[in-house]
């Protein structure tokens, strides 16, 4: 019998593929778009110090997923704030992430020579720039928050407060101090969680909640469900990254595959087992998604990067 409608469980998917093909247009034009702002924040390289200019840009255009920036973004359009306003949030958040990638390959971390499918940094331009490309996109990060026109001045300072406690030694440097610190000790579950909340997780919170706080004023409650999402996804993000870095190959990820493992690091994968890892990476995609439940369409960027954080392939 041939039926005039479409069957409604076609009609759903074809509603869920729209869905996802919007979103994955807008990924698209959001990774376009933190790369133009990247570039103008970024010195031009015939400025004097030339190579290091030169070595800043290298180190922080032209890669990575950009998920740092894409939550800034999401969670601006959450709570109500146009893409410009979250532009200095996002772009910050990514001049710091680029910093602590280019630090964590050199020797003295854990010296990569790959990052983003090309040389790292130092390989690229020694070990000396490399230090000062770090320090140098860090500051940058401060100071394009600190000279936005658009985010109001009590936004602004909760903005630098959030990005320096996220960066510093309670945040990112501390993580890395503990991952430094576990090399060869085989840690807890709650042990690897401390440290990857530090590590990781805390400049992916920082990153949502400075979207938040680039609105014209802020809804506590709103406020309160981003952070609970960003604390589950980031999370998340690491528990891929580990299972990732066990399972797919250096060409996919741009970066040495397997490495922690073979540094004698504890993560996800090695603690738990790969499908014990899975099963944890599921329930903080479904905590995440949790932290959102009283919230209509206006939290639909944030799910579907919820999906996209948690079902990566590199
Ligand atoms: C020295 C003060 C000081 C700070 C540096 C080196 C360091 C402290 C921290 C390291 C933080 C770090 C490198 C964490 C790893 C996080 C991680 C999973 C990186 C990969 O992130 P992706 O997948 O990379 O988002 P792309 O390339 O897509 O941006």
């Amino acid at each position: 019998m041939q039926t005039k409608h479409k069957p409604m469980t076609n009609v759903a998917t074809e509603m869920v593929e729209n869905q996802n093909q919007a979103f994955e247009a807008w990924v698209k034009e959001m990774q376009q778009h933190i790369e133009s702002v990247l570039d103008k924040s970024l010195p031009p390289t015939d400025t004097i110090p030339k190579r290091l200019h030169e070595a800043m840009r290298y180190a922080s255009l032209d890669g990575g997923k950009r998920v740092r920036a894409l939550l800034a973004y999401a969670t601006a359009e959450f709570c109500g704030a146009s893409m410009e306003k979250a532009d200095a949030a996002a772009a910050s958040v990514e001049l710091i992430h680029a910093f602590s990638l280019v630090h964590d390959d050199m020797p003295c971390m854990d010296d990569d020579d790959l990052r983003r499918g090309k040389p790292s940094t130092h390989k690229k331009y020694g070990d000396a720039l490399a230090l000062l490309v770090g320090d140098a996109l860090q500051s940058l990060a401060f100071q394009l928050i600190s000279e936005d026109l658009h985010i109001r001045s009590p936004q602004k300072i909760k903005i630098l407060h959030l990005l320096a406690l996220a960066t510093g030694s309670r945040g990112m440097a501390g993580g890395q101090a503990i991952d430094i610190d576990s090399v060869g000790i085989p840690l807890t579950k709650d042990e690897l969680e401390t440290m990857h909340l530090h590590k990781t997780g805390a400049l992916i919170r920082a990153a949502t909640l400075m979207g938040a706080y680039s609105a014209y004023r802020q809804d506590e409650d709103k406020v309160k469900a981003a952070d609970h999402f960003s604390k589950s996804i980031g999370l998340a993000f690491q528990v891929i990254d580990d299972i990732l870095d066990s399972e797919a190959d250096t060409a996919t990820l741009g970066k040495t595959a397997g490495k922690d493992a073979d540094d004698n690091k504890s993560t996800y994968v090695t603690i738990l087992g790969l499908d014990e890892a899975k099963k944890l990476a599921d329930e903080l995609y479904t905590n995440a998604m949790a932290a959102l439940s009283f919230y209509g369409p206006e939290a639909d960027l944030l799910r579907h990067l919820a999906n996209y954080i948690t079902k990566r392939s590199f």
